[in-house]
């Protein structure tokens, strides 16, 4: 099966800044809320288009020009989404980053990415001033040397949208490398725009849609699936600043539609309170960014009778695939094809697997990136010639067109939501001088599907303490990226070409947490 062409949006538009289809489909109720948070305050699409105008204004005073870098290192609040929009209409690349790195890893992303400004939330102005080079600003939202929030509300206005063309760069988002270094997805207007329309009409969205949002704005599910999607549907956004079962439950109740990862719904599901008055009345609950286990689809299923859509989908992508909407949804699959976009299955060398074979899932279409940031060498590794990129991770395609991810031929771990490469954090521990070396793995983990756990050989005969090791990681390695358990062996086990063999300790760990 395919989804039909007709869903496949194809959007004409004279000016292919995605601010400007946005605004198209929003402009016809601006009076209507945007953002809701929890506190009662709200902010409405007419304010969100000013502040962004106003915001886009200020930038471009602080220095930045069009296809300039805006770096952010913020929480989630409504000043997050207008400087969002902000540089989307200013024609500035932004560039998100989780509010979890330390000082040393934004090291790395300021000199790469070379922003002409970062804006971070007021305690962090000092520290990122002392890390950013000569002639950069730094800009908070929120009390400081220079408060964006403030400014852009008071120049508000209607400032021009900058004129784009599908290819140009809309953003750049980074995820680790197998190599430990961090790539730099650059995503065009294009790309976020042909995703956002085609979810949209793939989901089904309706006027009077009301998004549950409680994930994080800083990776491609938070920031563009979700707000895309919702704003292309002019709907109320239930703000929430991060996921905690409570404020979810709270706001179930006014939501007809959630996105979020498996872990939001293996915590609802261990809520004794998840109850009829917090589902009953949702059209869709979705899920991705990590594998949705087929006990979380059935045990969710029973207890509300509704099926989690579940969906696929990659930083440098977008979205990929989905359950359908109407018709069946499969436990353990992550569904078709989207419209427009051409999946396939293949053996090392770009070979076709015949349906029913595992093999490596690749992907083209208008949503697929245009490359990494100043990697040109890594960019032509991960695509192949027909414009396949190479996505590393393991697939199935049935008969009828339907994947099913059944592992990944990339070292990653994903834990919650959030992706660790293993390269990174054995490069930081055998930097200690106690390891000798280690090897860093994802075991199941009943609440965040995998978590880190680092297998490590000590320098000496007697291991260092392992609380003290984790110590020594903080200020280094974001929390999350963090070994959730170090495990001292005398040997790394290693096959006859001297790769260590990774299954081999996951099989022997994986009851550290339970199991799955
Ligand atoms: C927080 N911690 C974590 C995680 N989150 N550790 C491992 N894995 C995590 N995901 C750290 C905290 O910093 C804290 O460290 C300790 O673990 C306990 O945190 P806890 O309170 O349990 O966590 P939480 O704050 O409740 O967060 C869990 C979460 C959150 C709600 C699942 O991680 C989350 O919102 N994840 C969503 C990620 C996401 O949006 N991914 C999309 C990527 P300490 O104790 O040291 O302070 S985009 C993508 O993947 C593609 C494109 C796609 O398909 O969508
Ligand atoms: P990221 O680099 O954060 O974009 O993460 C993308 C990776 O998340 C993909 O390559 C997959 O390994 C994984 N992923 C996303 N959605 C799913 C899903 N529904 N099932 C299994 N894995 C997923």
């Amino acid at each position: 099966m395919r989804y039909t062409s007709a869903l496949a949006g194809v959007i004409i538009l004279e000016n292919a800044n995605l601010y400007h289809l946005l605004y198209q489909r929003f402009s016809a109720h601006l009076q209507a809320t945007c953002l809701e948070l929890p506190d009662g305050t709200s902010c409405s699409y007419a304010e969100l288009d000013a502040w962004s105008a106003g915001m886009a204004q200020v930038l471009a005073q602080l220095g930045a020009t069009e296809g300039d870098r805006v770096m952010m290192q913020v929480g989630k609040s409504p000043a997050a989404v207008a400087l969002y929009l902000a540089c989307l209409r200013g024609g500035f690349v932004l560039v998100p980053l989780n509010t979890a790195y330390t000082s040393a890893e934004l090291a790395y992303f300021i000199a790469d990415a070379s922003p002409a400004v970062v804006v971070c939330d007021p305690p962090r102005e000092p520290d990122i001033t002392r890390l950013v080079p000569p002639g950069v600003t730094v800009a908070c939202l929120g009390p400081g040397e220079c408060d964006l929030a403030a400014l852009g509300r008071a120049a508000a206005g209607d400032a021009p949208v900058c004129p784009r063309a599908d290819h140009d760069l809309a953003a750049i988002l980074y995820t680790s490398g197998t190599t430990g270094r961090s790539k730099g997805a650059m995503l065009s207007h294009g790309n976020l725009a042909s995703n956002a329309s085609t979810l949209h009409a793939l989901w089904g969205f309706q006027p009077g849609d009301v998004l549950l949002h409680a994930l994080p704005i800083f990776h491609v599910h938070g920031l563009f699936v979700a707000l895309n999607t919702a704003m292309l549907n002019a709907s109320r956004i239930i703000f929430l600043e991060k996921f905690t079962t409570q404020a979810v439950l709270a706001s179930l109740p006014k939501a007809t539609v959630m996105m979020g990862v498996p872990t939001f719904y293996t915590r609802l599901l261990a809520s004794a309170d998840f109850s009829r008055l917090h589902f009953d009345h949702m059209r869709l609950f979705i899920s991705g960014s990590a594998p949705l286990t087929e006990q979380t689809f059935r045990q969710f299923e029973l207890r509300t009778g509704m099926r989690i859509l579940e969906r696929y989908g990659m930083t440098e992508t977008g979205m990929i695939t989905s359950n359908p909407l109407e018709g069946e949804r499969v436990a353990g699959t992550v569904g078709f094809a989207l419209p427009a976009v051409d999946v396939r299955v293949c053996d090392e060398h770009g070979g076709l697997r015949a349906p029913g074979d595992v093999g490596v899932v690749e992907v083209r279409g208008p949503n697929v990136f245009r490359g990494y940031w100043k990697m040109p060498d890594k960019t032509a590794q991960e695509f192949r010639p027909g414009g396949w990129f190479i996505t590393g991770d393991l697939g199935q395609l049935d008969g009828e067109g339907r994947l099913s991810i059944v592992g990944r031929a990339k070292d990653l771990i994903i834990s919650g939501g959030f992706n660790v490469y293993p390269k990174e954090i054995e490069l930081c521990l055998d930097a200690l001088g106690e390891i000798a070396e280690s090897a860093v793995i994802g075991v199941p983990h009943p609440d965040l599907g995998e978590a880190v756990v680092a297998v490590c050989v000590a320098t000496s005969q007697a291991p260092p303490e392992p609380e003290r090791v984790l110590q020594e990681l903080e200020g280094q390695l974001a929390a999350f990226k963090r070994p959730k358990a170090l495990v001292f062996i005398e040997e790394l086990p290693r096959n006859a070409m001297g790769k260590v063999q990774k299954n081999q300790l996951r099989e022997a760990h994986s009851q550290l947490f339970g199991g799955a």
